[in-house]
Formats: C-alpha cells, sequence, structure tokens
C-alpha cells in the first residue's frame, strides 16, 4: 500500500496553485455578454461612445436602492459604472447653471442639475421610507448590476442609478432612466 504521505507535497501544491491561476481567469462577465448599444453625448458637438468605449472610462461602484412612485422598492442591488460627472466632462463640460437632459429609447427624459450630477440634492429614505439625510451620494450610468450585464428587462444596458456606500439607502425611481442613449448638456 501506498501511504497516503507518500504523495509529493510540491505536486499538491502546483496542483492547488494552477487552479487558482486557472479560476482567477475566468472572467464572470465575458464581453460578449454586453449588447451593442451606442451612447450619444451632446454639448460642444455630438460624440458617439461605444458600449465598450463607456465600459473603458474610470468605473465608479456601489449600492443602489429605489423605491417608484407607486411604492415599490427595488434593490438593493450593487452597481458599476461610470460618473455622470464624467461623461458631462465628455460631452465638453457643463457651466454650474446649465442642464444636464439624460434620455431614453422609450422617449422618457429626466433633467439633472449640476449640483445633482455631483450627487446633491436628492431626497434620501430608510427601509421605512421615513427620509434621512443625505449620505454621500454619486450619480453613474451603470452597465453591471451584481457584477453581471444590467438586464434589459432592469433598464440595461445603460441606466442612470444613484448609488451610495451602504445597501440601506433608498432614492427616488424617477431618476433612475433606463435604457439611456442620450446625455446632452442644456447651456442656458
Ligand atoms: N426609460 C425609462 N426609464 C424610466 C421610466 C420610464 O418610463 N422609461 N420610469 C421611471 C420611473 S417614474 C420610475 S419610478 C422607475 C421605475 O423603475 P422600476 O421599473 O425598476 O421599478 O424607472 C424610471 N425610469
Ligand atoms: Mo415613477
Amino acid at each position: 500500500m501506498i501511504p497516503v504521505r507518500r504523495i509529493s507535497l510540491p505536486l499538491i501544491l502546483m496542483l492547488i496553485g494552477s487552479l487558482v491561476l486557472v479560476s482567477g481567469c475566468i472572467d464572470t462577465t465575458p464581453p460578449d455578454d454586453y449588447p451593442a448599444w451606442n451612447l450619444t453625448l451632446v454639448g460642444d458637438g455630438e460624440t458617439v461612445l461605444t458600449h465598450p468605449e463607456i465600459r473603458a472610462l474610470p468605473a465608479a461602484e456601489g449600492y443602489g436602492y429605489s423605491v417608484s412612485t407607486v411604492g415599490i422598492k427595488h434593490g438593493p442591488n450593487h452597481y458599476r459604472g461610470v460618473l455622470l460627472a464624467d461623461l458631462v466632462q465628455a460631452a465638453g463640460g457643463a457651466e454650474e447653471n446649465d442642464l444636464i437632459y439624460v434620455s431614453a429609447e422609450d422617449g422618457y427624459l429626466w433633467v439633472f442639475g449640476m449640483d445633482q450630477v455631483r450627487g446633491e440634492g436628492f431626497f434620501t429614505f430608510d427601509e421605512n421610507l421615513k427620509e434621512v439625510p443625505p449620505p454621500p451620494l454619486r450619480v453613474i450610468l451603470a452597465y453591471e448590476q451584481d457584477k453581471r450585464p444590467l438586464p434589459l428587462d432592469e433598464g440595461g444596458p445603460l441606466r442612470l442609478i444613484i448609488i451610495t456606500e451602504s445597501p440601506d439607502v433608498i432614492t427616488e425611481g424617477s431618476p433612475w432612466v433606463k435604457w439611456v442613449d442620450r446625455v446632452e448638456v442644456q447651456k442656458r
């Protein structure tokens, strides 16, 4: 009988090592899972960003939790995307008084002030929908929900999401524009 301890330790370590290496290489969100989708930025001129170009921009992540007009809560989920502020910069920048029009394929439009682009000026609530003082908020155009491409039936591939560092902060759902295809700086 071969004693178990005779199985070479270096061999076991090599096996474990290669397993770790292989698992590290498995990307849970293969790029093929992201649908083809363009985002039009309108400011000084007009720029069209492809989905891979959007994902190549610096990413921001956090938790999003919303309540719809009819009181239905959605979340919390973890989101990853690009800051609306960065998209405004990419469109050529904006003055403090300008308005940012974020619109979607279905014609839905929500207008943001520059304070909101910085994450200010939103109401925040706890689980009982009691208003709470707003923690730091950021506004992103999300392409990932819980480490997966944002599904179409949840407003993907690109949805406006208000994120926080903790998962228990609720914001109003109306600014969470689904299916975003256009961000426009309106000069005032
Ligand atoms: N494109 C688009 N985005 C939209 C809407 C819409 O009609 N079209 N409705 C908004 C409103 S008013 C709310 S309350 C939330 C509802 O989000 P839910 O479907 O995830 O609950 O989406 C927002 N985003
Ligand atoms: Mo709503």
